[in-house]
């Protein structure tokens, strides 16, 4: 298996995290999002990454994470529940909506967007959702320094208590 990936990516961090949690053996190709390769545009029009290769190819964070979970069952990393499960992809989505886009926003400069969105961030709905909205918390966090609320500081001193997630936090660290 290889992962078409980029190390300050968020959206690769949530599928590494899946990979470690899963202990799928893979082998990274670090893509550079400054000077991509015109190749990468054939195994994904968007010329994005993450970008999986399990004997095909799949783009797309949420669903690569989804195959992941199918694929290898343990942990469970969604609920059981089919209503529950269902309304964890709706999470996800809601927060790459919203979010995922106020990130960028406030490294251009509109820090209030993010911070406010932060403020209703609702974790602990599922593992798969914890994990989706991780690398941003991180980043938020270490990278540019925003003060957490304290109970997303509780959740993510808790779930970096899982090697997968310490393991991102470290790679935040080192960039
Ligand atoms: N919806 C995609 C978004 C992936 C994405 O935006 N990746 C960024 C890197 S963090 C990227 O490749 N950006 C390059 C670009 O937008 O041209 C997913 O969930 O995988």
């Amino acid at each position: 298996m290889k992962l078409y990936d980029a190390a300050r990516c968020p959206y690769c961090a949530r599928v590494r995290i899946v990979l470690a949690e899963k202990g799928v053996a893979y082998e990274p190709v670090e893509i550079d999002l400054r000077d991509r390769p015109d190749w990468i545009y054939e195994l994904n029009p968007t010329g994005r990454v993450p970008i999986l290769d399990d004997g095909f190819v799949l783009p797309e964070s949420d669903v690569i994470m989804a195959y992941l979970d199918e694929r290898d069952p343990e942990p469970a990393l969604r609920p059981a529940d089919l209503s529950h499960r269902a309304l964890t992809h709706v999470l996800v989505r809601r927060f790459d909506d919203r979010l995922g886009d106020d990130y960028y926003a406030f490294r251009r400069g509109d820090r209030n967007a993010l911070a406010e969105k932060l403020e209703h961030l609702e974790v602990g709905h599922s593992l798969f959702a914890d994990i989706a909205y991780a690398p941003w918390v991180i980043r938020v966090r270490d990278m540019l320094g925003i003060e957490l609320p304290e109970r997303l500081q509780v959740w993510l001193e808790r779930l970096q208590q899982r090697p997968s997630v310490a393991a991102e936090v470290a790679l935040v660290e080192a960039l």
